[in-house]
Formats: C-alpha cells, sequence, structure tokens
C-alpha cells in the first residue's frame, strides 16, 4: 500500500491548517475532556481529514452510501407524501466516527436516492456536541416530528425534537428545532452519559410514548416516557425493560407486528391480532438481539415471551455487520421496513487481537500526524465504505417465533442480465460456476435439494454458539449433510472466497439443527481486515428435502437470506483479487451426501442512484 500524504489527497499545507482548526475547535468544545460515551472508534486526530480520492474498488453499487466520509446509524425513516426519506449518522468533515450530523436523503423507491442538506447539526445549547440517534414519527395531522438526543457541552445526553420548517416543500429540505428544547432531560437517577436514540413514538391510552436506551452499570435499561401533547414527557416509573450483564442498549426501537401475514402495522397498533417486538443494539458487542412479547399498553407493560433468551444470546435480526437498526411503517404500502448499518465496529477485545490497537491508542497530542497519519488512515480507510444494507420488508414468522425479512421488493428493479441453473447434481467436492452475470455485483437465488437426511452429522451442544461451529467447521472441511452453497467473491483459483453455506446436523433428540454461515476469513489475504466467520441457526422444517438461500453481492458486501428471510447474514469483505470481472460465483458441496441446485437464477444488478447526483 501506498502510505505517502500524496495518495490522501491531501495537500500537505491544506492538510495541516485543516487539522490545526479541527483540533482547535475539539479542544475548545471538550472533545478531549469528556469522551464520547457511545463506543464507534475514536480518531481525533482523523475526524476532519476530508478524503478528496474515495477508492472506488469497494464502493457498493446498489447498497446505500454517500459519496465519501463516515456514516453510522440510519436515522429517522419514514415515508412522506409518497416520498422516503432517510436520515443518518454521518461525519461531513472526514472518514472516521467524529462531527456527527444528521445527513438526509430522499428516495421514490428506496433504491435510488438523492443526498439533500444535512437537516440537524449541532448549532444549539442543547446539541453543541452532537446530534446522536432518533426517529420520526408521522402526527395524527400528517406533520413528521423528529426525536433525536441532543449532547450540550458537557457532554450530558437529552431528547430533543425538530420539525420541518416549510411543509410544502415535497422534499422537507429544512428542519427547525425549536427553542423548548429540550422534551426529555435526564433526571439525577438517570445515567446522563447513556440516555439516548429515542424511537418513534406510538400513542395508545390518550398519551404519546417513546422509549430511549440505557444503562446502569452493567444492565442495560429501556426507559419509557409519556406525553400527552408531544412537548411534556413523563418518564414511566417502572423502567419499560431491563436486563442485567448486557451493558448499554442503544437504539431500542418497540413496535407490532401482525400475527398472520406479511404486512406491517401502524407503530400505534394494539389489540388481538398483533405481537410487539422489542430490540435493542448492544453496545458492547456492537450485536443486537431482540424478543417478541405482549404489549399491555394501559400498564404499560412489556412482557417478552418466556421460550426467547433475553440477553446477548438473543434472536438477532442479522448475525453478520448490521447494527443500529431501526424500522418504520410504510403507510403507502402497508408493510414494516428494516433498516440496518453494515457496520465495521467490533469489539474492544477483538480490536485489540486483530491489530488495530496501535492505531487506536495513540492520543492526538503524541501522534505525529505527517509521518504517521497517512498510514493509519489508508489501513482504516479501506474499511471506509460504510454502508446501510438493502432496506428489507420485516413481518413475524408463522409460528409467531421469530421475525422474517426480504430485500423490498423494489430492489428487483435493477436486475439485468439473467443466468439459470436446473436441477445440477453436486457430489462431494464439486462446484458448479455461475456464468453470464457480473459476479461482483449480483442477486442469486437459489434453491438446494436433499434426499438423504441420515448423512447430518451428530450435533454436540457443547460446540457453542453458531458462529463459533463455522469458524471451525469452515465451507472446505467436509461433513456429512453440507457444507453446501454459494462461494462469492471469488478467484478463479479459490485463493480468495467467501462462502455463504449449510450445514446440516442432527441432535441427540431427533431434530435436525440447520446452521447457516458466511465466513468473511477467505475473502481476503489483507492482514490487517477484520474478517470473522459468522453464523446463524436456521429454524425450518427440512423435511421436505428443500433448503433456499438468497445472496446479494455488492463488491464489498455478501448480504443474506437463508430459508425465506429466517436467518439474514450481512458481511463487509475487501477481496482484493475477486473484484469486477476478476470475481467469479460458484455453488458448491463439500459434503459427502449429495445435493442437487434444484433451480438457481441469478441476475446482473445495475447501479442505483446512490446519493451522487440523481433525480427523484
Ligand atoms: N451511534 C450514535 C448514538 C447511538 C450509537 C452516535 C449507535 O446515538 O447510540 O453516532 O451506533
Amino acid at each position: 500500500m501506498d502510505g505517502s500524504r500524496r495518495s490522501l489527497g491531501l495537500p500537505a499545507a491544506a492538510a495541516a491548517v485543516a487539522l490545526a482548526w479541527c483540533l482547535l475547535v475539539m479542544v475548545l468544545s471538550g472533545v478531549f475532556i469528556v469522551p464520547a460515551s457511545a463506543t464507534h472508534e475514536i480518531f481525533p486526530e482523523l475526524q476532519c481529514v476530508s478524503v478528496l480520492n474515495v477508492k472506488k474498488v469497494h464502493r457498493t453499487g446498489f447498497h446505500f452510501q454517500p459519496p465519501k466520509h463516515w456514516i453510522n446509524d440510519p436515522n429517522g425513516p419514514m415515508v412522506y407524501k409518497g416520498i422516503y426519506h432517510l436520515f443518518y449518522q454521518y461525519n461531513p468533515k472526514g472518514a472516521v466516527w467524529g462531527n456527527i450530523v444528521w445527513a438526509h436523503s430522499v428516495s421514490r423507491d428506496l433504491v435510488n436516492w438523492k443526498t439533500l442538506e444535512p437537516a440537524i447539526y449541532p448549532s444549539k445549547p442543547f446539541d453543541i456536541r452532537g446530534c446522536w440517534s432518533g426517529s420520526a414519527t408521522i402526527l395524527p395531522d400528517g406533520r413528521p416530528v423528529i426525536l433525536y438526543t441532543g449532547l450540550d457541552k458537557d457532554a450530558v445526553q437529552m431528547q430533543n425534537y425538530a420539525i420541518p420548517s416549510d411543509m410544502n416543500d415535497p422534499y422537507l429540505r429544512r428542519w427547525s428545532k425549536p427553542d423548548d428544547n429540550p422534551l426529555i432531560y435526564p433526571s439525577k437517577d438517570v445515567n446522563a452519559s447513556a440516555f439516548r436514540d429515542p424511537s418513534t413514538a406510538w400513542f395508545s391510552g390518550g398519551h404519546w410514548k417513546t422509549v430511549i436506551g440505557s444503562r446502569h452499570h452493567h444492565r442495560g435499561i429501556v426507559y419509557m416516557y409519556r406525553s400527552k401533547d408531544f412537548k411534556h414527557w413523563n418518564r414511566v416509573k417502572h423502567p419499560f425493560h431491563t436486563v442485567p450483564n448486557t451493558g448499554n442498549f442503544e437504539c431500542p426501537d418497540f413496535f407490532p407486528v401482525l400475527k398472520a401475514g406479511q404486512n406491517g402495522i401502524d407503530t400505534s397498533a394494539v389489540g388481538e391480532n398483533v405481537r410487539h417486538v422489542l430490540k435493542v443494539s448492544l453496545d458492547e458487542t456492537r450485536y443486537e438481539y431482540y424478543t417478541i412479547g405482549t404489549y399491555n399498553p394501559d400498564k404499560d407493560k412489556y412482557v417478552p415471551d418466556g421460550s426467547l433468551e433475553d440477553g446477548w444470546g438473543g434472536l438477532r435480526l442479522d448475525y453478520g455487520n448490521f447494527y443500529a437498526s431501526k424500522t418504520f411503517y410504510d403507510s403507502g404500502k402497508g408493510r414494516r421496513i428494516l433498516w440496518g448499518w453494515a457496520n465495521e465496529s467490533d469489539s474492544q477485545a477483538n480490536d485489540t487481537t486483530k491489530g488495530w490497537a496501535g492505531v487506536q491508542v495513540r492520543t492526538w497530542k503524541s501522534y505525529d500526524f505527517f509521518s504517521q497519519v497517512d498510514d493509519a488512515f489508508l489501513s482504516y480507510c479501506r474499511r471506509c465504505t460504510f454502508c446501510q444494507t438493502i432496506p428489507r420488508t420485516m413481518w413475524l414468522d408463522s409460528g409467531g417465533k421469530q421475525l422474517v425479512h426480504w430485500p423490498v421488493q423494489e430492489i428487483e428493479t435493477l436486475r439485468g442480465n439473467k443466468v439459470e441453473l436446473q436441477n445440477v447434481e453436486l457430489k462431494r467436492g464439486e462446484h458448479v460456476e455461475v456464468k453470464g452475470i457480473t459476479a461482483a455485483q449480483a442477486d442469486v437465488e437459489v434453491v438446494f435439494a436433499f434426499s438423504d437426511l441420515s448423512r447430518a452429522e451428530h450435533f454436540d451442544p457443547r460446540w457453542g454458539p453458531a458462529h463459533r461451529i463455522c469458524a471451525q467447521k469452515s465451507a472446505n472441511s467436509p461433513g456429512g449433510l453440507g457444507p453446501f452453497g454459494l462461494m462469492t467473491l471469488a478467484t478463479v483459483d479459490f485463493h480468495e472466497y467467501t462462502p455463504v453455506f449449510f450445514r446440516i446436523f442432527k441432535a441427540d433428540n431427533n431434530k435436525h439443527i440447520i446452521l447457516l454461515c458466511s465466513d468473511a476469513r477467505n475473502s481476503s489475504h489483507a492482514g490487517d481486515l477484520y474478517k470473522p466467520a459468522f453464523g446463524g441457526f436456521v429454524n425450518v422444517d427440512i423435511s421436505h428435502g428443500k433448503l433456499s438461500l438468497r445472496t446479494l453481492i455488492d463488491n464489498s458486501v455478501v448480504e443474506s437470506f437463508g430459508a425465506g428471510g429466517r436467518t439474514c447474514i450481512t458481511s463487509r469483505v475487501y477481496p482484493e483479487k475477486a473484484t469486477y470481472d476478476n470475481a467469479r460465483l460458484f455453488a458448491f458441496n463439500h459434503g459427502s451426501s449429495p445435493i442437487t441446485v434444484e433451480k438457481l437464477s441469478a441476475w446482473s444488478m445495475k447501479n442505483a442512484d446512490r446519493n451522487i447526483g440523481g433525480t427523484i
């Protein structure tokens, strides 16, 4: 890698002035005195280093992405007068977390996006140190209101609101923050440095209600606040939900799902035909989990179903790079849509072992900008292709025990050239190439069929969680029934590849256990990348001998939906050779039991308008 300053595209003098200015602003505003308490990796010396040359190779073609710089959580998704709005946490000045504003994009189809000016940015005493995550609520008269977390000069976290400045502007370009903010200030018994991310409000029993993430020591807490007029809010005495040993809850999302069918339902809906879902994002693990349960709107109590794990090992919307997700009800199409940040942050422990700690532990004072920033920046910036996952329609599985999601139908408008395979038998060790599409940017749907369930390997419950099994039993470790699946972003010699595959086991109780893995470990051989093997179990009946997989491949994203969207895994990968036309796609089987690719359809995917110019 070229570590010279020139390759940053940043003239030295301009860099020096920009850095000095940024450091001065950060010193004055106290950034170095009070640490930010969301565990995004903090690189003060890089927060204002603008990227002039964006590496194209790993940029996505159809995932939501700004033209450059850092992005994190999706904020306030909503539909207003037929136009979709997505706000997101964004650093307009650099490619690492910092200087966060609410960037704003609009779309008519959830696929093609146009960038507008940032909607909310630090400017008032109640948000001068940051405009952090939040949600949009559409009031009964159709007006949208944003609830977001602001940080004041002392980094106290509080909840504010913003409203459109001009309701006649269909794009709602400008937002104002009335002077009666903050709406909710943390009381003395609340942890003021962990009090954030208000959810979309819902209305029941004569009150508006919203939930906010927090913690007390290591106990995760979701607080509920109520208001009659959306202006004066009071905390409900009991925590809405609290779980020991989870660490901080971020970005809580609370919403109803219909007991039957795939339609969505308004966030305020209650009644016999609905269940409720509470999702929290775990600051410590950078993963999320959710429970399904019963909500009593009169007592404002939420009781998760007893059969579900309520903690780090709980059900996940996505078992890969996916964080700070948020849903909204798309009233025009009657569906609930899920957005997630395809993050690359990982735990502190992993940071230490994967060798990036050298970058993180440098302080700005000891940092020799001109001798070190380029290496640090460039090695980091290979990971600067942050994006949001494809928006997904979400509903409750027919068994009522988990959620199911599927890419919004509109994404299919990007499908181009199509190829198909039918009834291709793959014996142990065989693979077949899917030729005739752009394998680096593709949509693949495949149904695998198998007739001999007796070859399923014995399942040992001591193996631990799914991702650990995926790490131990790779795509190349021979098995009985599986591993079989797709080799994505592969070089022709399999030097680089990202396999997405199933393995089927049999437990002592004779039940089959299905594992879906997405393994980034051989996606590239660059030394300093975070390349985990992700995995999730798939709760599906395979007695009919079939398993389906859909994978959206987008240069540096491999987003997979197992068994019709029951288990989803997003991997971020950075191949060095399996890029553009050098990327290949294969179906493979490394199990002793033959499997059949009953039907595989694959499409080249066109580029979407991803905030680069574009009209809507
Ligand atoms: N990111 C925001 C916080 C939120 C965290 C800050 C989650 O509001 O808790 O950028 O990624």
